[in-house]
């Protein structure tokens, strides 16, 4: 079903088809998981649940593959916490944003950030640094499912905490992030919204704590662990 999701969606024009291939080796990862939600992912569901709810200026940034397997979760996270939506592209061209804003909209989105960048991301060549100054420019904390590497690492150059959601944990962007989710985004998101509900109401200072201890290198470190074990367990 998730593939027939993503198929379709590049047939209308809104994955690149190189997202094809970002979600085969998604998938490849998602097989050595067990395909579920494992107990590391979901505390780190959990730390950027409380990161999101500390946030100032919290955005989910939207690709073609997020848009295609998890639009409607996506919003609705945004609602939540509030957060603001940004279409922010690797691939870029007009007629996809405009394609994925009205797919969003249709969708349920309001405030769709992204559609008339106004700034870019420092150290990025080509159009994949454009952005939206209110929006990811000068957001405080950026979830970026299935990002790449490059504009992982330049978000952390200019400040931000990044939320990355990758089911490859040797990824750049899994080891540059500031929270490291390995798992599927279409688990991930509905998961870090239970989060956001749970903790909505906690004192920031409580929040504040879970960010402290948070250790990501340790936890991708678990993460690997936890993969091998896996595989010699199958062996
Ligand atoms: O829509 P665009 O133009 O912005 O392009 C989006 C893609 C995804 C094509 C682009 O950002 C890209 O090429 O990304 P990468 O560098 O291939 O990284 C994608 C990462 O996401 C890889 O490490 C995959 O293992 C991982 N991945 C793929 N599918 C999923 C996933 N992680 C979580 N959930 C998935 N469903």
């Amino acid at each position: 079903m998730t593939r027939e999701l993503i198929s379709e969606a590049m047939k209308q024009g809104l994955v690149h088809e190189t997202g094809l291939i970002a979600h085969g080796r998604g998938e490849a990862f998602d097989y050595l998981l067990g395909e579920k939600t494992i107990a590391l992912a979901d505390a780190a569901e959990k730390v950027a649940a409380a990161a999101l709810l500390c946030a100032t200026n919290p955005v989910i940034s939207i690709n073609g593959n997020v848009a295609a397997l998890a639009a409607v979760d996506c919003i609705s996270l945004a609602k939540s916490v509030p957060a603001n939506l940004e279409i922010n592209l690797f691939h870029r061209t007009p007629e996809r944003v405009k394609k994925l804003a009205a797919f969003l909209r249709k969708k349920g989105a309001k405030t769709i950030y992204g559609v008339h960048p106004d700034a870019r991301i420092p150290g990025l060549d080509s159009d994949r640094s454009l952005c939206e100054k209110k929006g990811i420019f000068t957001a405080d904390v950026v979830l970026v499912p299935l990002e790449d590497g490059d504009r992982c690492q330049a978000l952390r150059r200019m400040g931000k905490s990044v939320i990355a959601v990758d089911l490859n944990p040797l990824s750049r962007t899994a080891q540059a992030a500031t929270i490291t989710i390995v798992d599927n985004v279409t688990r991930a998101i509905p998961r870090m919204n239970h989060w956001v509900h749970q903790l909505q109401g906690t004192e920031h200072s409580e929040l504040d704590k879970l960010l402290k201890h948070w250790d990501n290198t340790k936890n991708l470190e678990r993460v690997m662990a936890f993969l091998s074990k896996r595989l010699n367990s199958l062996s």
